[in-house]
């Protein structure tokens, strides 16, 4: 039997949870079909969920089919919530992302695509929706080739598009222009299979190809693409055997060294913490003690595994499979247990919240029980980045957008009973440097105090790096443990720049070290923020903001009401496109407008205006720069804020 951890991806609304309720009663799982209108569906458990007819959480569930345990994580379409879906891709092996058969390929299919290729993750396509008015599977297909991936393949037909009746065939041996399509497409990355193929057709069985086609798939090569409709049903046998036959499954020595990725944390009914965690190497059984970020251990209580439909209790889990694990406190969400994964462990493929809002609380005798909840709330949410500000007693969180923050609100009160309102919202920029800096202390010479010598060097690295940490000198210069001291605390001290904001897209590079034997890592946590910032002073730092991408689509007679208003809101569009009597505004805005324009559409367009909107870039602040209160340490001034580095790390 072998398991694939397959994640559902889409833009909000495509159909994601309700593809997932058809596959799991395709599966034989669940008897009855539930429905996210209806707000009974497996995947979209919590109430706020059900109330909304949104998915806020990733959830996972699992079925059998042929001889694969596919352990399915349908994931949230809503841009606020992509950190959910950051947090799975490095979980997957596989991925479904679902195409609307109506809306065609939107903001999100495009940067779920560009990741999942980026990732090499081996993805089918799924057109959904095509039982709905207005489908168009040609269209779809095409702009599918243009915008998501140039090899894509369909694997069947879809006919009586936009009625119920809507049904998909699939093609097979005996449908020529499939096979032809097959060769061509299967050919780019095949030489023997094309030569085969001109010296003789018939030599190439059908077989052949579709063995070919399922291993160029499996390499992310290619993506096969379905349709169907989930709510009718239509097209999801194929996917289920696509699904089984076309995706790899995953890999790992279940007698190796433990090794697993920690994708979501939750609480259970009596508060009690539950990680899961896919593993790729090893077994963990319970009573197990595991190690996790840096010298964290914790004793693992009880197991439970996902297998045919929801998770049961097991004694162990092994690589390949996802577990939810109890016992393990201090756990974090992209914790490793056992030996860390060398994969891009800081790095994110999506950008960071660029939004920041002060949380208040109604009553304000509630303010303890806010910061409990808060915290609680950023265990299962790292990049609410809970920031407090002891002088001006104020908690803060940073978020992706509106709806995020009315779902903050509600879960406050209906989980917590903590009733809040939220006071200005601004918005989060980042500093780079401008040029490259130094600076260095050397073990004892005067000022310095430390047992250590430290010399830096940081400089600007291009978009996207975050920050990348390098070594002049020799690694077995000084013990590991002080260039992993240095390394930490560089990183820690880079949450705030020279005007409060997260320094990053940067290297910075250790030029200097020593160290006497009776040197500690202390020593080197102590002198590390000292320099770096010595450094980054010299470089200087430019303040950015977050532009968003928007894609507004407006009635043409509403053109002259709605440019005036993105000239206001700095939004630059460029030439519009004409649809018929529609117009296609495409273009940048800063991140810190778009909801204002979300606001005011629809009294510009009588309520029809599309706007999509999604984060490009950060573009360099014109005029006066915004300085970030220094909070979290409660710091007046840089000393005091290096000693709470110092302290704290
Ligand atoms: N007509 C039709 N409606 C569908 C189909 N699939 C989903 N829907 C409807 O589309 C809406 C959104 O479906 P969901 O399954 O919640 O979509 P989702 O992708 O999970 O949405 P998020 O998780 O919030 O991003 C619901 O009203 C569904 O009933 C389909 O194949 N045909
Ligand atoms: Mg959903």
């Amino acid at each position: 039997m072998r398991t694939l951890n397959l994640g559902i991806l889409a833009h909000v609304d495509a159909g994601k949870t309700t593809l997932t309720e058809r596959l799991l009663y395709a599966a034989g799982v669940i008897d009855e079909v539930g429905s996210v209108d209806d707000g009974n569906t497996q995947t979209d458990s919590l109430a706020l969920e059900r109330q909304r007819g949104i998915t806020i959480k990733s959830a996972v569930v699992s079925f059998v089919v042929d001889d694969v345990t596919v352990n399915l994580i349908d994931t949230p379409g809503h841009p606020d919530f992509i950190a959910e879906v950051e947090r799975v891709l490095s979980v997957l092996d596989g991925a479904v992302l679902v195409i609307s058969a109506v809306e065609g390929v939107q903001t999100q299919t495009r940067l779920l695509m560009r990741t999942l290729r980026r990732l090499h993750i081996p993805t089918l396509l799924f057109v959904n929706k095509i039982d709905r008015g207005g489908a168009d599977a040609e269209r779809v297909l095409r702009s599918a080739s243009e915008k998501l991936a140039p090899a894509i393949i369909p694997m069947g037909s879809a006919s009586g598009l936009g009625t119920r009746g809507a049904r998909s065939t699939p093609y097979g041996a005996a449908n020529a222009g499939f096979i032809s399509r097959l060769v061509d497409l299967l050919a780019d990355h095949d030489d023997a299979l094309l030569a085969a193929y001109v010296d003789n057709e018939t030599a190439v069985s059908y077989r052949r190809l579709r063995g070919e086609l399922a291993a160029q798939t499996r390499q992310a090569l290619v993506h096969p693409v379905f349709f169907g409709s989930a709510i009718t049903g239509a097209g999801v046998d194929s996917l289920m055997a696509g699904i089984s036959e076309l995706l790899p499954g995953a890999e790992g020595d279940v007698d190796g060294p433990v090794s697993g990725s920690v994708f979501k944390v939750e609480r259970g009914p009596a508060g009690e913490k539950i990680a899961y965690a896919r593993m790729f190497s090893g077994t963990v059984r319970v009573r197990d003690r595991l190690r996790f970020r840096r010298d964290n251990e914790g004793k693992v209580t009880a197991i439970s595994v996902f297998e045919r439909g929801s998770a049961s209790r097991r004694g162990s889990v092994a690589a390949g499979q996802i577990g939810k694990l109890w016992g393990l406190g201090d756990i974090q969400i992209g914790d490793s247990v056992g030996t860390p994964r060398t994969t891009h462990a800081e790095r994110h493929h999506f950008a960071p919240p660029t939004l920041e809002t002060v949380v208040v609380p109604r009553r304000p005798a509630d303010k303890g029980a806010l910061h409990l909840a808060l915290a609680q709330l950023a265990e299962q949410d790292p990049l609410i980045d809970l920031r407090q500000d002891d002088i001006r007693q104020e908690i803060s969180v940073s978020l992706y957008g509106e709806v995020q923050k009315e779902v903050i609100q509600a879960t406050l009160a209906n989980d917590f009973g903590v009733d809040v309102a939220f006071s200005e919202t601004t918005t989060i920029c980042i500093e780079r440097p401008v040029g490259t800096g130094g600076a260095a202390e050397t073990i004892d010479k005067e000022p310095n105090p430390f047992l250590a010598t430290v010399g830096l060097r940081v400089e600007p690295a291009p978009f996207d790096t975050g920050v990348e940490f390098g070594l002049e000198v020799e690694l077995g210069s000084m013990p590991f443990s002080f260039f992993k001291a240095v390394e930490d605390t560089a990183r820690a001290t880079l949450h705030q720049g020279i005007h409060g904001w997260q320094v990053t897209h940067c290297t910075v590079t250790v030029t200097r070290c020593g160290y006497y034997p009776s040197s500690t890592a202390g020593d080197f946590r102590n002198l590390t923020p000292l320099v770096l910032m010595r450094a980054l002073e010299q470089a200087g730092t430019r303040v950015y903001e977050p532009m968003h991408r928007f894609r507004l689509d407006v009635p043409a007679d509403t053109l002259g009401a709605v440019l005036p208003v993105l000239a206001r809101l700095r939004a630059v569009p460029r030439t519009p496109a004409t649809r018929g009597s529609w117009y296609l505004l495409e273009g940048e805005i800063p991140a810190a407008r778009v909801h204002e324009l979300q606001q005011a559409l629809p009294a510009l367009t009588r309520g029809e205006g599309v706007l999509e909107c999604a984060f490009d870039h950060y573009q360099p602040v014109r005029g006066p720069v915004p300085t970030r209160p220094r909070s979290d340490h409660n710091p007046r001034n840089r000393e005091e804020y290096l000693l709470h580095v110092m302290r704290r790390v």
